[in-house]
C-alpha cells in the first residue's frame, strides 16, 4: 500500500514551510504543479516548478476564478490507479496522475474577522481549493492530502521510506475532510447568522410589567472558529455582538488560542468576580465556581484574595479558569503561577505579573475590554426555538431587607459573611450549597438534583471548616433534612429564599439548633 510520490500539486495560501517542503520534493525528483502565488514562492527559492496553467493549457481565469478545477487535473487527482480502466484512460489521455496534493484554503475567517464585507468576503470563499481537496481526500486509495504544514515533515519522512502508506493517507484525508467541514460550517454560518434574526413571544425586564417585544434582532459576527467545541469531535465558533464589551471582546496578551470551555469558564469566573464591590477572586472548574474570595489583611488585596479563593479546593482549583474584579498584581501573579490555570482574565495586568505569568507557555491571559459591562439580557437555546430573560442580578442587594426567622440578629462580622455567602451562591450552579467563613468560600456544593446531596458536598468539601463557617442556599429547603445536614456539621448562621409549604420544620430545625437563619424572599437558581 506503499504510494512513492513522483507528482505533487501544490496551492497554498498560508506558505508557512513551504520553499522547505518544496525543497525536500525537489530532491527526491518530485514533479510540482502549483498555482500563481505558490509556484511564485517556490520558483523564488530556485526550485523547479510547473504552472497549472501549463498542465492545463488553459490560462488562470476570472481573476484566478478558475485555476485548478479543469477536468486534466481533476482526472489527475481522482483517477483511481488500483483499476486498470483508470489508468488507461488516463495513459490516452496522455494526464499525469498526482501522488500528493498540498492545499490550504482561502483565509476566509480571517478575512471577515478582519472586518470585511459584502463581495470582497464573497471573493474569499475558496471553491477551486476544496474541491482539490475533497477529490484528493476520497481518492486517498492512491493520493496523499496534506492540508496543514504541521504534516510537512510527515511528507519528508514518507519521501526518505519511498512513500505514503495506506494508513498516512487515511489519516490525512480525514483531517482534510475535517480541514474543509470547518471552513464549510464558517461560511455558511457567516451567510446565516451575520444577521440572525429570531421572533420571540415577549421579554420582560428587571421584572416589570412585560415590555413586550414581539421580534428582536441578535447581531453578531464571526471572530473565529475555534479549534473545536466542547468535544474535539463538535465543530465550533465564536461570534461577537457589534456593540460587546464583554468576555468575547476581551484581548488576548498570552497563550494558546482560546477553547470554547475556556470562554465559558471565564464569563462564569468573570460573572462571579464582578458581584463584589471589593477586591475579589474567582475560581471556575466546568462553569461552577471551586473558590470565591475577597481580600483580608493589610496585603495586596487581588494576592490575598486569590490564595483565601484558591485554598476553598485546592485539588479542584488545578486546571481552573482564574478572575480577578482589579488590576492583576504582581504579587497575585507570584501566587498564581506555581499552580497549573487555563486562563486568567483581569481588567488589566501589572507589567511585570504580565512578565511573570507570560513564562508559562500554555496559560492563556486575558485582559478585559476598558468599557467592560456585564450583560443584562441571556439566552438559552432549546429546539426549535430561544429563551430569553434578564440577567439575575445582585444590583439593588439589600440584606436590611432580609427576614430573621430563627436564632439571635446576626453581628457584624455574620452579617457581612452571610451577605458574602449570599452573593456568592449565584454563581454556583442548581442546586447550589455554599459555606463561607471570614469573606472566603469553604465549601461548595453545587450541580446536584436534590439538595440534601449540595449539602453534604459542601460540608465534605469544607471538612472542618464547616464548623462556624456561614452557609447560603440558593433557594428553599423544601424539607428540614438538607438544613440539618448543615447544622450538625457546625453552621453558625444560614441564609435562604424561604417560600417552602414546610418552612415551619425547616425553621424549627434552626430554632433547635439555635443556628440564625434569615429568609432573602429571593431564589437565586443557575443552570
Ligand atoms: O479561486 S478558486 O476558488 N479557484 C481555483 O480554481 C483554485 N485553485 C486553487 N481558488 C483556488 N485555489 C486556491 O488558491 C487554493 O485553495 C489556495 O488556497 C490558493 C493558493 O493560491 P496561490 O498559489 O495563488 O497563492
Amino acid at each position: 500500500d506503499l504510494v512513492a510520490i513522483k507528482r505533487a500539486l501544490v496551492s497554498v495560501s498560508d506558505k508557512t514551510g513551504l520553499v522547505e517542503l518544496a525543497t525536500a520534493l525537489a530532491a527526491a525528483g518530485v514533479e510540482i504543479v502549483s498555482t500563481g502565488g505558490s509556484a511564485a514562492a517556490i520558483a523564488a527559492a530556485g526550485i523547479r516548478v510547473t504552472q497549472v496553467g501549463d498542465v492545463t493549457g488553459y490560462p488562470e481565469s476570472l481573476d484566478g476564478r478558475v485555476r485548478t478545477l479543469h477536468p486534466v487535473i481533476h482526472s489527475g487527482l481522482l483517477a483511481d490507479l488500483r483499476l486498470e480502466s483508470h489508468e488507461r484512460e488516463l495513459a490516452s489521455q496522455g494526464i499525469a496522475p498526482f501522488e500528493l496534493v498540498v492545499s490550504n484554503l482561502y483565509p476566509f475567517v480571517a478575512t471577515i474577522a478582519a472586518g470585511i464585507t459584502g463581495d470582497a468576503a464573497i471573493e474569499q470563499i475558496d471553491i477551486g481549493g476544496p474541491a482539490m481537496v475533497r477529490a484528493s481526500a476520497k481518492n486517498h486509495a492512491n493520493v496523499a492530502i496534506v492540508t496543514s504544514p504541521a504534516s510537512y515533515p510527515a511528507i519528508v519522512a514518507a519521501l526518505a521510506a519511498g512513500g505514503t502508506t495506506l494508513a498516512q493517507r487515511r489519516d490525512l484525508a480525514a483531517e482534510a475532510f475535517a480541514h474543509t467541514a470547518a471552513y464549510d460550517a464558517a461560511v455558511s454560518t457567516w451567510f446565516a447568522s451575520n444577521v440572525a434574526t429570531a421572533s420571540t413571544g415577549s421579554a420582560t425586564e428587571g421584572g416589570e410589567a412585560s415590555e413586550v417585544a414581539d421580534t428582536f434582532t441578535v447581531s453578531a459576527s464571526l471572530k473565529n472558529v475555534l479549534r473545536y467545541g466542547e468535544n474535539s469531535h463538535q465543530t465550533a465558533a465564536l461570534y461577537v455582538s457589534e456593540n460587546g464589551t464583554g468576555i468575547a471582546q476581551a484581548e488576548q496578551l498570552h497563550g494558546k488560542e482560546m477553547s470554547y470551555n475556556n470562554f465559558v469558564d471565564a464569563d462564569a469566573a468573570v460573572r462571579a468576580a464582578w458581584d463584589f464591590d471589593e477586591p475579589a477572586v474567582a475560581i471556575i472548574k466546568h462553569a461552577n465556581p471551586c473558590g470565591i474570595a475577597v481580600a483580608r489583611g493589610s496585603g495586596d488585596p487581588i494576592a490575598s484574595a486569590h490564595l483565601r479563593a484558591h485554598e476553598c479546593d485546592p485539588l479542584s482549583a488545578f486546571g481552573g479558569v482564574i478572575a480577578a474584579n482589579r488590576t492583576l498584581t504582581l504579587a497575585a501573579a507570584e501566587s498564581i503561577v506555581g499552580i497549573f490555570t487555563e486562563v486568567v482574565v483581569a481588567p488589566d495586568f501589572e507589567p511585570a505579573a504580565l512578565e511573570l505569568l507570560s513564562t508559562k507557555k500554555n496559560l492563556r491571559l486575558l485582559k478585559l475590554p476598558a468599557d467592560f459591562t456585564r450583560p443584562t439580557t441571556e439566552f438559552k437555546q432549546i429546539s426549535g426555538g430561544l429563551l430569553v430573560q434578564s440577567v439575575d442580578n445582585y444590583d439593588d442587594f439589600d440584606s436590611s431587607t432580609w427576614t430573621l426567622v430563627a436564632g439571635d440578629e446576626a453581628d457584624d462580622a455574620t452579617r457581612s459573611d452571610l451577605e458574602f455567602a449570599w452573593r456568592s451562591v449565584r454563581s454556583v450552579k442548581s442546586n447550589a450549597i455554599l459555606l463561607a467563613d471570614d469573606g472566603a468560600s469553604v465549601g461548595v456544593g453545587m450541580g446536584q438534583v436534590n439538595r440534601v446531596d449540595s449539602c453534604e458536598l459542601a460540608v465534605s468539601r469544607a471538612g472542618d471548616r464547616a464548623v462556624g463557617s456561614v452557609a447560603a442556599s440558593d433557594a428553599f429547603f423544601p424539607f428540614a433534612d438538607g438544613l440539618e445536614v448543615l447544622l450538625s456539621a457546625g453552621v453558625r448562621a444560614v441564609v435562604q429564599p424561604g417560600g417552602s409549604i414546610r418552612d415551619e420544620d425547616v425553621i424549627a430545625a434552626a430554632k433547635k439548633a439555635g443556628v440564625t437563619m434569615y429568609f432573602t424572599g429571593e431564589r437565586h437558581f443557575f443552570h
